[in-house]
């Protein structure tokens, strides 16, 4: 299998290149800059997402893609549009043009972030975005669905939780995802069978989870690494943080009390 991961310079790109390597045949990275570490075995086409032709070239002979590229934080419109909105939809239209079979789409927690913590969801609840950041995850799991079902493209879209070596907090404990779970997720993503159009959340083993992860488990997830094991140093540095009335109470934290203004 050929294989692209676009956002191959960016925080989880650069973990999954080194996770990730030796798996396929083919492992092509992308992203608008060259990674710094890049090694001599690695194969690059630097694209800019915005520009459909550069999109078009770095998928050019590709089966599947892992769409790591985008802005991954909350920005302004104008910046939130052209990576994650234009990129977004050029990545589809282009892997579509170019008769790519798969693409694990990187969506976020933030495009359900708006559920209050006390209540657990799945993959049927309509979205709740959290922030434009949020907003352009919801759409990429649109295009996703119409590249799927009206081009029949096998994609996996991966509602992200917060991917780090441990839980860094309260929330965190609760979405948290060890980077070999997302390879795992990632892995299924691109080799099962079965993939339609699919939506997972990218959670490790978490207690606490506010998720229900029934839709990865029935693909044969099974996240290695547990939430818990973290608790006393997540608890500790939970206690160093301000109140935060609204980030506290909605899945979203932070996300959803940013600019926040309604009084109902
Ligand atoms: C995300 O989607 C972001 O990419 C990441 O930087 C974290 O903010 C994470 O969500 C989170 O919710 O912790």
């Amino acid at each position: 299998m050929k294989v692209l991961m676009t956002g191959a310079a960016g925080g989880i790109g650069t973990r999954l290149r080194t996770l990730m390597k030796g798996i396929y045949p083919t492992f092509r990275l992308s992203d608008l800059h060259r990674p710094k570490d890049l090694a001599n075995d690695e194969e690059f086409v630097q694209a800019d997402l915005a520009d459909i032709k550069q999109v078009t070239r770095a998928v050019e002979g590709i089966d599947g893609i892992i769409h790591f590229g985008g802005f991954s934080v909350e920005g302004d419109w104008g910046t939130i549009h052209q990576a994650n909105i234009i990129g977004c939809y050029n990545l589809f239209e282009a892997a579509h043009q170019a008769g790519v079979k798969r693409v694990v789409f990187a969506s976020s927690n933030h495009a359900v972030g708006f559920y209050p913590r006390r209540r657990k969801i799945g993959i049927d609840e309509p979205v709740r975005p959290d922030s434009r950041y949020g907003v352009s995850k919801a759409f990429g799991e649109a295009v996703g669905a119409f590249y799927a079902y009206k081009h029949g493209m096998r994609v996996t879209s991966l509602r992200i939780g917060n991917f780090a070596d441990h839980p860094v907090d309260q929330r965190r404990l609760a979405i948290w995802l060890h980077p070999e779970d997302l390879v795992q997720l990632v892995r299924i993503g691109l080799e099962h069978p079965d993939i339609r159009n699919e939506i997972f959340y990218g959670a490790s083993d978490n207690e606490r989870a506010w998720w229900d992860n029934e839709s990865a488990f029935r693909f044969g997830y099974k996240p290695q690494h547990k939430a818990e094991d973290y608790r006393d140093h997540a608890l500790a540095e939970q206690a160093k943080l301000p109140h935060d009335a609204i980030g506290d109470w909605y899945q979203g934290g932070t996300f959803c009390s940013a600019e926040y203004d309604s009084e109902l």
